[in-house]
């Protein structure tokens, strides 16, 4: 079996990328085959980039189990999420909509994604699948919670409708995954362009493709690609409890519209047309940023009340303390030990 394509036109330059956020395992000093070992498993390094084409192409999509390390896994989770229950921080953070949570700005954040979703792997897979031009669309650190339902539907539109651009998809699961999986419609890219919609009916999946429908249990770090023009969901989950924590993005080869992609500039260590194409750089970024949510989006539930709580309580003390006689200040912030 061939290995990753690694080659003179590799993203990583050995030697060239400098040190690491403080939040980055240390990508600085790797050589190219290094940054690859840090990101897979042994068992995903060896996948050729020629079989997932063909399983693209044929089934429509690409699963393995446990591809990312799982270093790379929990340091991409870190990233994500620590910025999940804080508000007005002056930080990249996400955002909640409803039953589920939302990082977008993931390569403003985790030098681990930028080295994953600029790897030789993805471009491989990317170059192989939609040819030499293509562009990262969307991106994101999700979680689902219970309650969550994802129709059937495809992704092959733009931010507000169906459309004719060829695209693939990359998810990954950041938490092990035995219910509310991954589904995909087998063989559906091969006829589903002739509609005009990107949405259907479970009655309709269920009727007509019942014996078609893959699902995807697996653990964490395992990676799914997929053909946008195939219909898929996350299967519904009705534990209000259940929590399934993924990341996915999307890559298209209409290169001139996007979500904006904001990226740290730290982590460029190598800008040639490739990186810059994928990521967008001088082309219009026009597409809304999905999901579109706002303060009353946000649940109150118990988290958000305990956050909220401490909020109020603390601004109560500090202006019930401001109206103290300043001579009774020292004595109380002694008696309080501040
Ligand atoms: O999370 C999943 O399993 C599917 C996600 C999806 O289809 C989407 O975000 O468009
Ligand atoms: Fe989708």
């Amino acid at each position: 079996m061939a290995s990753l394509p690694l080659n003179a036109d590799s993203t990583f330059d050995d030697g060239q990328i400098q040190d690491a956020a403080h939040n980055a395992p240390a990508y600085a000093d790797l050589s190219a085959r290094e940054t690859e070992q840090a990101l897979f498993t042994p068992e995903f390094l060896s996948v050729d980039v020629g079989h997932v084409v063909d399983e693209l192409n044929q089934k429509g999509y690409f699963a393995f189990p446990s591809a990312l390390s799982p270093e790379a896994i929990e340091t991409i989770e870190r990233d994500a999420t620590e910025t999940k229950h804080e508000l007005n921080v002056n930080k990249v953070s996400g955002v909640f909509s409803e039953r589920q949570y939302y990082l977008t700005n993931l390569l403003a954040i985790s030098r681990t994604f930028y080295e994953f979703s600029t790897s030789p792997f993805v471009f491989g897979v990317c170059e192989g699948y939609l040819g030499d031009q293509f562009r990262l669309k969307a991106l994101r650190y999700y979680e689902t919670y219970g309650g969550h339902h994802m129709q059937w539907h495809t992704d092959n539109k733009t931010d507000r409708e169906f459309a004719h651009i060829p695209g693939i998809i990359f998810i990954f699961y950041v938490s092990d995954v035995e219910d509310g999986e991954f589904q995909y419609v087998e063989g559906s890219h091969l006829w589903s362009g002739e509609k005009a919609y990107s949405d259907y009916t479970d009655e309709f999946i269920a009727d007509n493709f019942s014996s078609s429908v893959k699902s995807f249990k697996m653990p964490r770090g395992s990676l799914v690609i997929y053909n946008t023009y195939g219909i898929h969901r996350a299967r519904p989950v009705a534990d209000k409890n259940f929590v399934r924590k993924s990341v996915f993005f999307q890559v298209d080869s209409e290169i001139n519209k996007s979500e904006p992609i904001i990226v740290n500039t730290e982590f460029i260590s190598r800008l040639d047309d490739r990186i810059s194409t994928f990521l967008g750089f001088g082309r219009p970024s026009n597409y809304e940023v999905f999901p579109n949510t706002s303060l009353n989006s946000l649940p109150l539930d118990g988290t958000m009340m305990s956050v909220m709580g401490k909020y109020m309580l603390y601004r109560m003390a500090r202006s019930a303390f401001a109206s103290i006689p300043q001579a009774l200040k020292p004595t109380l912030r002694k008696m309080i030990g501040r």
